[in-house]
């Protein structure tokens, strides 16, 4: 609310202190094993059950349990749980840095880096307990984990097997039964169970499985199982699990553009649409499941078929990936690793080996995660941004040899022992723009917004790469929204509160010279808010429409990004308070599984159709020139025969042919597809205000200014300046 977050600061220089008393009885103590069980604590914390150490913790990212059997008495218990400021032991541990000064002090503490303040984000370094807690006591043995690999899907057999951890207090005989009502089968097997953990596998086999697909293509088909251990006839424990069959690549090979980067679900290649997500929240216990439903729904009625959880942010809570089973959302799961170099000591790196292994074995059941990335940006940031040149060459060596052990090995490694079906891919993105990126791997493009380059340049072939996993363009809230943080005086884009709530450095100069290019500057603060969504989705439509022409070379395009943590101008598409913004409106069109799609190109106007679908469609192409009265001035109807999973021009004239006929300023064109009597896509384009002449001086000076350092420096201005 208003400009609260410079009054709290202080909150996260502070320790803090939890305390809590609780019961336990005769009948849990008597038990042979006792638990205290955190999920999730955030993030230096020493505990302590009745004035006992019981644990020290140090990492955000994962669960911790601790027998505490020997520390609890019937009756009451007292639990006290201390947490240090991670500004205070970042700052410290930035003073012991052995390579002068880290690139971010958020490097040493295992936690969302977000807290820390991004460009979309305010400063909330969180200290508190984020995930439940609770006792588990326990007899004789329980399931510790299950791990379903999927040996062999197709369409006539799927076969599985289930690989149970159980853990066992003494050498007993017990089953265990696996059961689905959907194949109404059970599956079981007898075992000798040894003191301490004990692994177990059942094969399953299904007669002609339902496969799992992604949103659009058809059901995101899941199959539950149970399982049970028995010992002693006794029922000890129960879990369950959903399970979505399907087989998924991503596919790399030498092709005419170069090395292909695409995902292949069940032997299909599939075009990813999607966005970047962010955290919900900054205070991470606040998002409610009905949050989750509400926001996963609108990313699947926007047509999309993957998200990407970006490496700043969290591992997100299971109810996420079940959503994203379920509604046919695959995930592109960064580690969280994001924008810097991370130390690659010997406590670090084992403190990292436990977080990652505690998240795979977490996630990997979860048919929506199409692979596993090491982090964002870090390659780029020293790749292309100029960040050797922080250090001299011994440093940075010693930092790049970090950066081997942590992203080429460690995770890699883990990879390979716990998930192995799983696709690994070091860092987002392999390639970045101002430079050739087409070669292969995932593209950032940022020239539109941090380059400031016009939208037309989403539609450059030097900008499309393989795989465009982030550019983005920022839009304010809606005035309801912007009501909700602010009071009367506020509204003003210079007033204090709104600046507070933009996080870019020269977020709103950037959003003024853009709306000084496509539109006009706006007359009232309602206004501008009005016209900054307007433009951006504008913008990202451009560029959504240019990657899916661009198929097959592209095969998928992830704007950045699709909510926020807060209420903010950003690049979302959909605000903090779920407010859908032009843009996802925009989105939702342009992720539409057939697209017309007019453009420029060499000269000449074509017609594009892309088709996602796995068959072919029959439809009726009508073309329209229209003046600003709504006259019809000429048309066209076809009949079109749509390629399965393409994309093509059905349509092409030359430019110079329509103006000799029309005044092209003064016209508009219009494209419908239809099958029979549905609309399957409609798409407008203007002729004029392709751009202002001021934008023609501008983009000249800075292609001169490129070209001339681009020569001397072998790289682009922005990183020189860097
Ligand atoms: C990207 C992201 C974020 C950032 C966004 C907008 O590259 O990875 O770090 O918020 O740009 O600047």
């Amino acid at each position: 609310y208003r400009h609260n977050e410079t009054r709290y600061q202080w909150v996260g220089e502070k320790d803090w202190e939890y305390i809590t008393e609780f019961y336990v009885n005769k009948k849990i103590l008597k038990c042979e094993n006792i638990e205290l069980n955190f999920e999730g604590l955030d993030t230096y914390t020493e505990v302590y059950l009745n004035n006992s150490p019981v644990l020290s913790a140090n990492n955000f990212f994962r669960g911790w349990k601790v027998n505490c059997k020997d520390k609890l008495k019937i009756g009451k218990n007292i639990l006290k749980v201390v947490f240090t400021s991670s500004i205070k032991v970042n700052k410290e541990k930035a003073g012991n840095y052995p390579y002068g000064k880290p690139i971010t002090e958020y490097i040493f503490t295992r936690k969302p880096a977000y807290h820390y303040g991004w460009d979309w984000g305010p400063v909330y370094v969180t200290s508190g307990i984020w995930k439940p807690v609770y006792i588990e006591a326990w007899n004789d043995a329980r399931f510790e984990n299950l791990q379903v690999v999927q040996k062999k899907v197709d369409k006539t057999k799927a076969v599985l097997i289930f690989k149970f951890e159980v853990m066992s207090t003494k050498n007993q005989s017990a089953s265990i039964y696996l059961d689905s009502k959907i194949i109404e089968k059970t599956f079981s097997k007898e075992t000798q169970l040894k003191t301490g953990l004990n692994s177990i596998e059942i094969k399953v086999e299904i007669e002609n499985p339902k496969l799992w697909w992604t949103n659009g293509l058809g059901e995101a088909f899941l199959y539950d199982f149970t399982g049970k251990l028995i010992v002693n006839g006794k029922l000890k424990d129960k879990l369950t699990e959903r399970i979505g069959l399907r087989t998924l690549r991503v596919v790399q090979k030498k092709d005419e553009y170069g090395r292909s980067f695409y995902i292949e679900l069940n032997g299909v290649p599939v075009f990813m649409k999607g966005a970047n997500y962010i955290p919900q929240d900054m205070f991470l216990n606040r998002p409610t499941s009905k949050d989750y439903e509400k926001l996963i729904q609108q990313v699947v009625s926007a047509n999309m078929n993957m998200l990407r959880v970006w490496g700043g942010g969290f591992y997100e809570k299971d109810i996420f990936y079940d959503l994203c089973d379920k509604y046919g959302i695959l995930v592109w799961q960064d580690f969280m690793f994001a924008c810097s170099m991370y130390p690659g000591d010997d406590e670090f790196l084992e403190n990292v080996r436990q977080e990652a292994i505690y998240n795979v074995k977490r996630l990997r059941n979860h048919p929506c995660i199409a692979l596993w990335c090491g982090n964002n940006e870090n390659y780029a940031g020293w790749k292309y941004w100029g960040w050797p040149k922080m250090y001299s060459k011994k440093d940075s060596a010693s930092i790049w040899h970090d950066y081997e052990k942590l992203f080429h090995q460690l995770l890699p490694e883990i990879i390979a022992r716990y998930d192995s079906s799983r696709f690994y891919w070091p860092s987002s993105p392999k390639q970045n723009w101002g430079y050739p990126v087409y070669t292969g791997g995932d593209v950032h493009y940022w020239g539109v917004w941090h380059g400031q380059e016009p939208f037309e340049y989403f539609e450059k072939k030097e900008n499309i790469g393989r795989f465009m996993s982030e550019y983005g363009f920022q839009g304010t809230p809606e005035f309801n929204s912007v009501k909700k943080f602010t009071v009367k005086e506020d509204w003003n884009i210079n007033s204090k509160v709104m600046k507070n709530h933009q996080k870019h450095r020269i977020g709103y100069p950037v959003i003024d010279k853009y709306i000084n290019w496509y539109y006009n500057l706006p007359k009232d603060f309602k206004s501008y808010l009005y016209i900054s969504q307007v433009l951006q989705a504008k913008g990202i439509r451009t560029a959504i429409e240019a990657h899916r022409r661009a198929k097959p070379l592209c095969m998928g395009t992830l704007y950045w990004q699709l909510n926020d943590c807060w209420p903010v101008t950003s690049w979302s598409s959909i605000d903090y308070y779920g407010r859908w913004k032009v843009l996802h409106y925009f989105v939702k069109k342009s992720f539409t599984d057939i697209l017309i799609s007019p453009v420029i190109e060499n000269k000449i106007f074509k017609v594009y159709i892309i088709s996602d679908k796995l068959d072919n469609t029959r439809a009726i192409l009508e073309l329209l020139l229209k003046d600003f009265e709504g006259r019809v001035l000429w048309k066209k109807t076809m009949n079109v025969e749509i390629k399965a999973n393409s994309s093509k021009p059905y349509f092409n004239i030359g430019v110079a042919k329509l103006t000799d006929e029309y005044n092209l300023s003064s016209i508009l064109f219009e494209a419908k597809l239809k099958e029979g009597i549905k609309l399957l896509s409609k798409n407008f384009f203007y002729f004029f205000n392709y751009f202002k002449p001021s934008v023609y001086c501008y983009v000249f000076f800075r292609i001169s200014l490129f070209n001339l350092f681009y020569k001397k420096y072998k790289c682009p201005i922005y990183t020189s300046i860097l």
